[in-house]
């Protein structure tokens, strides 16, 4: 046991928003397991950069697991109950997903979550996504349940409207995010990620996002 003067890792609780919670460091004792999960789907399912439907391609890398995946491309934003470059069904969800996303949920007060898939996002320096709503989803009374592994960033959280000043929250290794209620709608984004190298991820950022789509 290292105890370090610097860096207190005991889980706590904070109210980000109305109807959201960040549950700082809730995953960093189970990395371990869920970093080899993201490489075991990873291996059958590779990160890729999908395109938008102007043609630009995101700058953030991303592979799903679950009954359905989510996808962008020329024909714009969907689920889909296959992955388009293989063409076959996404990866399971491994049960150490579904188990944290269901404990992160129950903490922040939502009993019932059962997600049908986990997009997961990789950041290599340099990589950012810009401010937009999770909107892909057919009912917006489930919440969405937010992982961060690796190096920090720094995320931006609005509100309901484009405009509202978001205000800025670093997401650390380990924390967790649940999003329901009114802040299940609200504009967020990440800023470009800095260099650095994590002991777990090494020199990237992984977010897993898990959604009820269907
Ligand atoms: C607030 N991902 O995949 S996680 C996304 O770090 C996404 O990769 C970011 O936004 C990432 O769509 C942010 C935090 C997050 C996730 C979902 C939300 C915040 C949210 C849904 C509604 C409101
Ligand atoms: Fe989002």
């Amino acid at each position: 046991m290292t105890l370090s003067l610097f860096e207190n890792e005991d889980p706590w609780q904070e109210e980000l928003a109305p109807g959201a919670s960040l549950l700082h460091h809730f995953a960093n004792s189970i990395d371990g397991e869920i970093w080899e999960a993201v490489n075991t789907v990873a291996k059958t399912c590779d990160f890729r950069h999908m395109t938008t439907t102007r043609g630009h391609s995101l700058s953030v890398a991303m592979t799903s697991c679950g009954n359905v995946g989510w996808v962008s491309d020329g024909r714009g934003y969907r689920y889909e109950t296959s992955d388009p470059q293989s063409q076959k069904p996404w990866p399971a969800m491994p049960s150490v997903f579904l188990d944290l996303a269901g404990r992160a949920a129950r903490t922040a007060g939502y009993p019932d979550f059962e997600p049908d898939t986990c997009l997961i996002n990789r950041y290599l320096p340099g990589a950012k996504m810009g401010l937009h709503q999770d909107k892909d989803e057919n009912n917006f009374t489930h919440p969405i349940v937010s992982v961060s592994l690796g190096l920090p960033a720094t995320f931006q959280l609005g509100g309901l409207e484009r405009t509202d000043k978001p205000k800025k929250i670093t997401l650390q290794h380990g924390d967790v995010a649940v999003w329901g209620g009114l802040s299940r709608l609200y504009y967020h984004g990440i800023l470009t990620l800095k260099p650095g190298h994590h002991a777990l991820t090494g020199e990237c950022r992984i977010n897993l996002t898990f959604r009820r789509a269907l």
